[in-house]
């Protein structure tokens, strides 16, 4: 097939998985053509079948902004004729299935309605939670998410949010994160102990954009309590709005030299084969690839009752889940998990194992049978 992915190329969890979808796709023979304003964070070096196509924006005195959303239209509408894209899958509902729609107007002159590419829609999360959520983005999102073709959630509690808040018109597919095995598992380094100046102190981990979801500021409360009673360090991987208030109080609570803002990360594996607890109290959350990874690399995680988590993440088994802003709660479970190594490491096999169902070659297959569904449908 020839695909075409839109999708942001900063660093979160839909452009991850974009670029890991396309990856795999490519190496499966399909041809794949990417779309975003920069190369997506997470797409590596040059691959056979891949093509990235960076959307150049006009700048014009009279615009304050560039046009992102018509840039793009026009980009997909050029190469989906030439390269004769079969599907366009946008990853976050706005802008990319917009862009794909008005693409599909710029073609219609020149293409036959049956021969235009069909739209494909992933709904990652904060575009239905947080954006269509927002009164003045709700009935752009409604309108991206009932002109797509096919529209795909990435967990069973967000496919239930978007049907109770836009009540759409199609059936909404799950097809969960995946991780990549034979890359994500867990290799303890010692050199990379030294290189971040650790000595053999528990380590408690958090990758994110920490954007306020995320909750950073529970992270830093939480490891406070954890410090006061376990020789633990906290590695912060990512960065984004929060973090100013995250080194403030790490300031107050005089942890600084137990605590280290590692930055926009993209190698985490050697991070995650080093860690003991993976924390996560977003107060929402559509899935958690960030999780997953952790607990492909037998890192139990101490997340929150929301969202996605408890869909793959079973309460004692790979971790916790405590209420979101339950901070008592979930110091008392990452201490437990630092401190029982019985415990431990019972939890970390069988994190291990629980990431075999979301292996990324299972859920390839789900999205390219996907994709044909949408091309086999009249
Ligand atoms: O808002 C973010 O944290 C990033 C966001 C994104 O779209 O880049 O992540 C979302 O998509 C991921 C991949 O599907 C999910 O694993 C994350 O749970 C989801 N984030 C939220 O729902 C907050």
């Amino acid at each position: 097939m020839n695909i075409g992915i839109s999708c942001h190329h900063t660093y979160g969890g839909s452009g991850a998985v974009a670029a890991e979808l396309g990856k795999a796709l490519a190496a499966k023979g399909h041809r794949v053509h990417f779309f975003s304003q920069a190369a997506p964070f997470r797409l590596g070096a040059f691959s056979r079948n891949i093509s990235y196509h960076e959307v150049e924006m006009m700048h014009y005195p009279l615009f304050e902004t560039p046009f992102y959303t018509l840039a793009l239209a026009s980009k997909i509408a050029e190469v989906a004729f030439y390269e004769k894209l079969d599907v366009l899958h946008a990853h976050y509902a706005i802008p990319h299935a917009l862009s794909a729609m008005l693409a599909r107007q710029m073609l219609e002159d020149k293409c036959a309605e049956s021969k235009c590419f069909k739209l494909a829609t992933t709904l990652h999360g904060t575009d239905i939670t947080v954006v269509g959520a927002d009164r003045g983005m709700q009935d752009v999102v409604r309108l991206a998410i009932n002109k797509s073709d096919g529209v795909t959630a990435v967990s069973d509690y967000l496919k239930d949010e978007t049907v109770r808040m836009f009540n759409p018109k199609k059936v909404i597919t799950v097809i969960p994160n995946f991780v990549d095995t034979s890359l994500f598992f867990r290799s303890p380094k010692q050199e990379i102990r030294e290189q971040l100046g650790l000595g053999n102190e528990k380590i408690v981990i958090h990758i994110s954009n920490f954007r306020p979801v995320k909750c950073i500021g529970d992270i830093i409360r939480i490891f406070y309590a954890v410090s006061q009673k376990s020789r633990a360090t906290l590695l912060l991987v990512g960065d984004g709005p929060e973090r100013s208030e995250a080194e403030t109080l790490v300031r107050q609570f005089g942890i600084v030299d137990r605590v280290k803002f590692l930055g926009k990360l993209v190698d985490i594996v050697p991070l995650l084969s080093i860690a003991d607890v993976m924390l996560m109290p977003s107060n929402a959350e559509s899935f958690g690839l960030a999780a997953l990874e952790a607990m492909a690399c037998g890192v139990p995680v101490v997340a929150t009752l929301a969202g996605g988590f408890p869909e793959f993440i079973e309460q004692g088994r790979h971790g916790y889940l405590l209420p979101p802003g339950d901070i008592e709660g979930m110091t008392e479970k990452a201490l437990l998990l630092l401190a029982d190594e019985k415990h431990w490491l019972a939890c970390s096999e069988e994190c291990v194992k629980q990431t075999k169902r979301y292996e990324t070659t299972l859920l390839v297959e789900q999205y390219e049978a996907y994709y044909t569904k949408l091309l086999t449908a009249q």
